[in-house]
This record gives structure tokens, C-alpha cells and sequence, in this order.
């Protein structure tokens, strides 16, 4: 998106071209890992011997925990087993330009060392230590981006409490001290910029009613000034439903990026920055009890059809208390890494497809009059033959993406037709690089 509207509304008019530098590694990155990491992961989806249903990291509202309860699960949180390196390299070996950690959920527990208060892991815990800076060094030295999540709802915040019907979602704000409780955000934010650096500042439970679209302008402005690379997601005013506050462009908050309530066109949303966090199984914060683990083919052509929409894919990882990533998510990481290593080109710096077909995605890249249309094989043709519209396009030559090999290309004004092996390759072997030109 161009950030100028919400730059202009933010009081931080950006020249466009200012939003796009700062987005363009964004753009140019389509795949980054999400990690759901904290005191939610010691009790991984029980509480008093019973199963919670839900997401791991909803915890405290799925069994109602009182916040002196969930206070003890700090004495227990010591990740001996972390080891920020190992994530780093696993990030990258899949094919991943970023990282983003939690670094607070809805619990208010900091995963990083803060003066606003002792809810951190540094004094709360047998750990002691700071999780965010030494992974922020591993991700750099890898060539990775590090990016840190934030949420505006908290739980153990006294200025916020539970909403009339006794839930801490959505929690409210006690009379007269909001004031209090941004300044504090706006403290650890900053604590958050100076420790660890991070390139994305990405929000979430900004659902309660106490936040307001005004407060989301505040809080993009106040990050605007203190980092103005800093990216930021829609996930701060109200505009995450639709992401109307980015698509419709209106002059409230808007953010740089958003993650769509809705389905998004075959051909994207053109100037709309997005991107869609998805987990592996059923739960972002660890569960002892995964089941439902999503195939590597699914989470590939989830990869593909949200490349092909325009979009980046953020595919998290809910590591445990003791500091370890799930060996299913490490087993998924690993072979969707082979498949990047064959196929990353139709995927990194690519836009949103100008045609849409049937029996897979398109994915494409522009080099002036010349480029490439990326065809990710879904359901390949019995017949061996491949039809669809060229869009304005003028197409060249095509070849097998995974071993260069020559395929034939009849094509019209408006439509082309590739010959293929009557046998399906693997998937790891089904993406055509079609060249075209525009004149
Ligand atoms: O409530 C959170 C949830 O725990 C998780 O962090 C997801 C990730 O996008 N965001 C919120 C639900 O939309």
C-alpha cells in the first residue's frame, strides 16, 4: 500500500516513494516465520489436569485463570534447550527472509528485559535472561529480518481488566487510566526498538472497544518518529476487518500491511500491501496435544496461491517451555526448504498474477518490456496440454522451472498452450517458467 494516506493521517507525510523503499524487502521477502512463544507454552493446553480447548496461548481466558495463578507459571519458565542459532538457521533452510516473535501476548509476559515492570523474563523467571536480542543477532546473521510481535490487550496490565460479562476478552480499560496504560506501551515499544531493532512492528488484540482509531494513529506516529523504516502492521487501528483501512485507502490509520478477514482476488489487490499468518496444526502458542498438522503440500500451496495473490505468507511455529520447535514443525521447515532451493525464484520478489487458472497459480516477475510468468502446476492435464489467457502478454519460451528442459509453446493474441510429459512430476518439479514480453 501506499503508505502516504496513513503517512499524511499519521502526521508523518512520507513522500510514496519513502513507503516503498521502506516496503520493498517486505515485498521482495513473500515468506517469514511466525513464532508464538511464552508462558503459554508450560502449560500446553491444560490447566488442573484438563484439557483446554482452543489455542495454547489463550490460556489464561480458556481456563479463567486469576492473574496471581498464572503469575506462578513464571517460576517454571526456563527454556534450558533454547537455542536462538538453531531457529535462526531454521528459518532460513526453509526458504524464510523474516522472523517474527512474540514478543508479549494478551498474558502481558515480556519476552524481553523491561524497567515498566517485573512480568518480564528477566525477573520473573529462572531463566533471567533476554530471549529477543541474542535470536535479533541470530536472524542478522543468517540474513534474515528480525521482527517482533506486540499486543495492545493485556491481561496482567492493572489498568486493564476483564470486559462487564467477566472475560478478559475483550479486556477493558479502568476508568481514567488509559493514559497510564499507553504510556507504558509506548515505553516497552521503545525498550522494544532499542533492544532488539526490529524492521516489523507487528500488532495484535487491538479488538477491545477502549482502543480507538485515534490511539492507533497515536501509537503509528509516536514508532513513526522514533523509526521511520520501521514497518508497521494495520493491526493498530481498527481497520483489520477487510483491511478496509488499507484497501479502501480512507485517511484513518492504516498501516503498511494488513491480514485479510476476506478472500483475496486471483489477481491481488493491486497497491495493497497484505499477509496471511497461518499455523501448522491448530494452535499458535505450543499444545502438548497437536493433532491436525497441515501437510508440506498444503502449507506449499498455501505459499504459492498467496504469492500469486500479491501476498506474503507468515507461517508460525509455537516452540515449548523448554526452548524447542516442534520436530513436526522442524520436519515441515525442512522439506518445504527443499522445495524453496528448486522453486524460491517463482516465489521471492514476484507480484500477483495478471491471469487466473484453473489448474494452479501464476506468479510473476517484470523486467521491463520482458519477464516471466511462474505456472504452479496443481492438477497437471491428463492430456499433457496446458491452456490459458495471456493477459496482454506476449509469450516467448517456456521451460521446466526444476531442470531448465524445453517445453512447447503455441500461443495466439490472447491465449497459449504448453505441451508437458503426459507424467506428472513431483510437486517439487511442477512450477513452468514461462518468458513473455509486452510489445
Ligand atoms: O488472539 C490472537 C491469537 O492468539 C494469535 O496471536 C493470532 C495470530 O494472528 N492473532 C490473534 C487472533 O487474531
Amino acid at each position: 500500500a501506499s503508505a502516504e494516506p496513513a503517512e499524511q493521517a499519521a502526521g508523518h507525510a512520507l513522500p510514496a516513494d519513502e513507503a516503498d523503499t521502506r516496503m520493498a524487502w517486505w515485498r521482495d521477502a513473500r515468506f517469514g516465520m511466525f513464532i508464538h512463544w511464552g508462558l503459554y507454552a508450560a502449560p500446553a493446553g491444560e490447566w488442573n489436569g484438563e484439557k483446554q480447548a482452543g489455542i495454547g496461548e489463550w490460556i489464561m481466558n480458556t481456563a479463567d485463570i486469576p492473574v496471581d495463578e498464572y503469575e506462578q507459571l513464571a517460576a517454571q519458565f526456563n527454556p534450558t534447550k533454547y537455542d536462538p542459532a538453531a531457529w535462526a538457521k531454521a528459518a532460513k533452510q526453509a526458504g524464510m527472509k523474516y522472523v517474527v516473535i512474540t514478543s508479549k501476548h494478551h498474558d502481558g509476559f515480556c519476552l524481553f528485559d523491561t524497567k515498566t515492570t517485573e512480568w518480564d523474563v528477566v525477573d520473573a523467571t529462572p531463566y533471567g535472561r533476554d530471549l529477543l536480542r541474542p535470536l535479533s543477532e541470530a536472524c542478522r546473521a543468517e540474513g534474515l529480518k528480525f521482527c517482533t510481535y506486540y499486543s495492545i490487550m493485556d491481561w496482567h496490565h492493572p489498568a486493564q481488566g476483564k470486559s462487564a460479562d467477566g472475560r478478559y476478552n475483550p479486556s477493558t480499560i479502568k476508568e481514567g487510566r488509559k493514559a497510564e496504560y499507553i504510556k507504558y506501551m509506548e515505553q516497552q515499544l521503545a525498550e522494544l526498538l532499542e533492544s532488539c531493532d526490529p524492521e516489523v512492528l507487528w500488532f495484535d488484540g487491538e479488538w477491545p472497544d477502549w482502543w480507538t482509531e485515534p490511539d492507533g494513529k497515536r501509537l503509528y506516529s509516536y514508532l513513526r518518529g522514533l523509526k521511520p523504516s520501521l514497518i508497521i502492521n494495520n493491526r493498530v487501528g481498527k481497520g483489520r476487518k477487510g483491511m478496509e483501512g488499507l484497501s479502501k485507502g480512507d485517511q484513518q490509520y492504516a498501516g503498511d500491511f494488513g491480514t485479510p478477514e476476506q478472500q483475496i482476488p486471483a489477481t491481488g489487490l493491486p497497491g495493497v500491501d497484505w499477509e496471511s499468518c497461518m499455523t501448522m496444526n491448530d494452535t499458535w502458542g505450543f499444545r502438548a496435544d497437536d493433532h491436525k498438522w497441515k501437510s508440506t503440500e498444503t502449507l506449499v500451496r498455501n505459499l504459492v496461491d498467496i504469492a500469486s495473490k500479491g501476498g506474503n505468507y507468515l507461517l508460525n511455529v509455537g516452540p515449548t517451555a523448554e526452548g524447542e520447535i516442534p520436530a513436526a514443525s522442524l520436519e515441515r521447515l525442512a522439506q518445504i526448504g527443499e522445495w524453496m532451493r528448486v522453486n524460491g525464484e517463482s516465489i521471492y520478489g514476484t507480484s500477483a498474477s495478471p491471469i487466473e487458472i484453473p489448474w494452479g497459480r501464476c506468479t510473476v516477475k517484470r523486467d521491463g518490456d520482458a519477464g516471466s510468468l511462474y505456472l504452479h502446476v496443481f492438477d497437471w492435464p491428463e492430456d499433457g496440454r496446458l491452456t490459458a489467457p495471456l493477459g496482454g502478454l506476449k509469450a516467448a519460451t517456456a521451460e521446466l522451472l526444476a531442470n531448465g528442459s524445453e517445453l512447447q509453446v503455441d500461443a495466439t493474441e490472447t491465449q497459449f498452450t504448453l505441451t508437458l510429459p503426459e507424467q506428472a512430476p513431483d510437486p517439487i518439479d511442477s512450477v513452468i517458467k514461462l518468458k513473455v514480453t509486452t510489445e
